[in-house]
């Protein structure tokens, strides 16, 4: 009897999966791999429902006659182990970013002769309905508030980009790009007080107000479903950050960042070419203890940010913080720096992660950004934000247009460089 292998990731069963089921029963003994939950997370499609009740929605299937778990997005360990003469999947895996995956499945079974059916895309309004309530549950605030804190258990490093509006949200949220023989995109979101302010045309100084702020998070919740790291400022005065904590947690941001400053905060990159005062301790740890005392859910997170690195008051300086807001109850430390190597950095997460072992550390690394992910993961770094990227590659490529056609009195010269108006126009998913 020959066998027919299949993988599922999904948490509903379609008519796509049953057809697919109908399809490989004509070949052979059907053997149907189901996604682990890491996996899952990993290609972006968070669970909605717990892993055994995947399984039981696989093993409950008529033509089924084994379940078996796929724990990774590529095939190898499973074709390896399986040996099955076919794979058979949606021909929705010929193009796009899935043909990586439909690549790797024909190199594994060319090796020994084994063969891909490719089934017609079941495309039928039943379909797309319930994939759009799949990616709308996700984006409901009390599955994505919980997803930073499942990420971080996960993934070597969360790798997560900053995004300022619905269309940067979207880049976040869409980019996938296949190399090395695997998928990759982003987790999470940044919503930079830089990149939010410079986008309305404002200094980076606390002055764009929190409603405003606010309103920016929503255009960006409202067309992606990854989690969102609030980028909080100083945080304002306690009484006022115990307020934009319950709301952030109400709107299902994940994280909170606030960095131990006060009075006129600057940007941190300008360091001490401007005045800029780092807070006390004391005031600062109170200021922690009073968002935790007012946040309602344990999966909401408040990281503290130590800027001594950066207003050049030493290492020492920073961790004896780091150890004074862990003990004031923050959920993870962010430090900065804006040298131009990252040794001090290594330097704080190697000695940070002797004293504790799991306390998330988040780096932005801007100014020293040759540093890669896997370097900062394997000093213990669990979060890295690419905190201006897409702003500092916007503006350029925007004035270079808006002075071409300046310069020529038309737009011709500048076409090339742009995107076809089709793309544009179906760039946005409609409902
Ligand atoms: C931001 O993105 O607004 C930050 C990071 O706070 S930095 O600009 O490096 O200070
Ligand atoms: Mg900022």
């Amino acid at each position: 009897m020959k066998t027919v292998y299949t993988c599922f990731c999904t948490d509903v069963i379609h008519e796509g999966h049953l057809n697919i089921i109908r399809e490989a029963e004509k070949y052979g003994e059907v053997i149907v791999g189901v996604l682990s939950d890491e996996a899952m997370i990993r290609f972006n499609r968070f669970p909605t429902v717990g892993f055994e009740e995947r399984l039981d929605l696989v093993r409950n299937l008529n033509g089924v006659k084994r379940v078996v778990i796929q724990e990774d997005i590529m095939y190898d360990r499973m074709v390896n182990e399986l040996r099955p003469d076919y794979v058979i999947h949606g021909d929705n895996w010929s193009d796009g970013p899935m043909k990586a995956i439909r690549d790797n499945v024909e190199m594994l079974l060319s090796q020994y002769g084994g063969q891909i059916i490719d089934v017609p895309y079941t495309y039928s309004e039943n379909v797309s309905r319930i994939d759009a309530r799949v990616r709308e549950k996700l984006a409901m605030p009390e599955y994505r508030r919980k997803r930073l804190r499942q990420l971080i258990k996960i993934c070597p490093v969360v790798k997560t980009l900053e995004v300022h509006s619905g269309l940067t949200g979207l880049i976040a949220e869409k980019t996938v790009v296949e190399h090395d023989g695997g998928l990759d995109q982003f987790d999470a979101m940044w919503i930079s007080s830089l990149c939010d302010s410079t986008a309305k045309g404002k200094p980076d100084i606390e002055l764009v107000d929190m409603t405003s702020r606010f309103r920016t998070i929503d255009d960006i919740m409202e067309v992606t479903t990854k989690p969102v790291i609030f980028d909080g400022d100083t945080g304002g005065l306690a009484e006022h950050f115990v307020y934009t904590v319950r709301s952030l947690e109400r709107m299902g941001v994940s994280a909170v960042i606030i960095e131990d400053k006060v009075g006129l905060k600057r940007n941190s990159l300008f360091g001490t070419e401007v005045s800029q005062t780092q807070d006390s301790i004391e005031h600062f740890c109170d200021k922690i203890q009073m968002g935790k005392r007012a946040q309602l859910t344990d999966d909401f997170m408040i990281i503290a940010r130590i800027e001594s690195l950066i207003l050049e008051q030493g290492m020492d300086d920073a961790l004896l913080r780091a150890r004074a807001y862990v003990r004031a109850g923050a959920d993870g430390i962010m430090i900065h720096s804006r040298k131009k190597e990252p040794d001090e950095i290594f330097e704080f997460c190697d000695r940070f992660r002797k004293e504790y072992d799991n306390v998330p550390l988040v780096v932005v690394p801007t100014s020293f950004s040759q540093v890669t992910e896997k370097e900062l993961g394997s000093h213990g770094v669990n979060i890295v934000i690419y905190a201006n990227q897409l702003t500092r590659s916007a503006f350029p490529a925007m004035e270079r247009t808006a002075k071409d056609i300046l310069k020529y009195h038309r737009a011709q010269e500048a076409e090339e460089r742009l995107m076809p108006i089709k793309q544009i126009l179906t760039l946005i998913d409609e409902l």
